[in-house]
């Protein structure tokens, strides 16, 4: 079934948007993102908001409508379900299948300085009402901060014997997230040891489609919770000894 964004009443076609021109404002600066949208193809255009944000810049809030619909049905994709757990459940769950902690060490590599992202995911006090991953009595979590080499991720996820890398992308400017993850999987491989860890890359612009394009086991994207990521890895973890 075909489904339209929903403004007013249903399938009408009304979409909010918000979005800045590099044009001073003036008199005529309402019509100039009200075209713009037209010959994006949408029409009853309502500009909201228009407001000069510096001497060469405009924002705008406006409303358009758009005939074009989409079937649910048809989106497929590479997703990452994860069946959520409790923190006691996972705790539980690592403790019966892998009989010892779970070793992860986790980082955000070479020039990304963003650590609030992996440290929301391990971190002992946690992020958005969850634990983080440090919390787990069944894991050994090692965050080693931001702007670690790949080498040195590496080596001390060797030294440690982890179970899993987990790896924060933020900054993703001219590719260069993927350039280093790149560059993690490139190591790995080179040392023979990529089998080893089961391999999570996540940052506001990662999904699950890309990192395993790139050769990661799992994606998380901007929401991450670690109930979600502690889940994953113990489930994971539980997959691979079914498998051993
Ligand atoms: C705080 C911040 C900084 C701080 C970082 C301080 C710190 N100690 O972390 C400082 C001031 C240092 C900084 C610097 C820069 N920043 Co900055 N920064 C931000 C800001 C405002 C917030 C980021 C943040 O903390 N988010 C909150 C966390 C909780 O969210 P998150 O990172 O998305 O993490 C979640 C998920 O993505 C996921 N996740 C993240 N990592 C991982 C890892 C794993 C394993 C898993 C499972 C999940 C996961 O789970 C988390 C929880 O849900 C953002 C803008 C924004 N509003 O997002 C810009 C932003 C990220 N920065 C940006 C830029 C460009 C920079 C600089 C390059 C600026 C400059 N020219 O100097 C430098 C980069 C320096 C460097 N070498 O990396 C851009 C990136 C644009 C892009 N597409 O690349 C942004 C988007 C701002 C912008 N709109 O321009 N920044």
């Amino acid at each position: 079934m075909i489904v339209r964004p929903y403004g007013d009443t249903r399938d009408d076609g009304v979409i909010q948007f918000s979005f800045t021109l590099p044009v001073g404002y003036s008199v005529k600066a309402p019509d100039i993102g009200k075209q713009f949208l037209e010959k994006l193809g949408f029409h009853s255009v309502a500009i909201g908001e228009c407001t000069g944000i510096d001497p060469s810049f405009t924002f705008y809030v406006a409303y358009a409508r758009t005939d074009v619909g989409i079937d649910p049905d048809e989106v497929k994709g590479d997703y990452l379900e994860v069946e959520v757990m409790d923190y006691y459940a996972i705790n539980a769950l690592i403790e019966k299948r892998l009989g010892r902690k779970l070793v992860v060490v986790g980082a955000a590599i070479e020039s990304d300085a963003h650590t609030v992202g992996i440290d929301a995911i391990m971190n002992m006090k946690g992020f958005a009402g969850n634990y983080g991953l440090e919390r787990y009595p069944q894991m050994d979590a090692l965050n080693m901060g931001s702007q670690i080499p790949c080498e040195q991720l590496l080596r001390t996820a060797l030294e440690r014997n982890a179970d899993a890398i987990l790896v924060s992308q933020i900054v993703t400017q001219k590719n260069i997230h993927v350039q280093n993850l790149t560059k993690l999987i490139e190591l790995l491989e080179a040392e023979g040891v990529r089998e080893r860890f089961v391999l999570v890359v996540g940052g506001p612009r990662i999904n699950n489609a890309f990192a395993k394009e790139l050769g990661y086991d799992a994606g998380f994207g901007p929401r991450s919770t670690p109930l979600e990521v502690a889940s994953f890895l113990a489930q994971e973890i539980a997959r691979r000894a079914d498998e051993a």
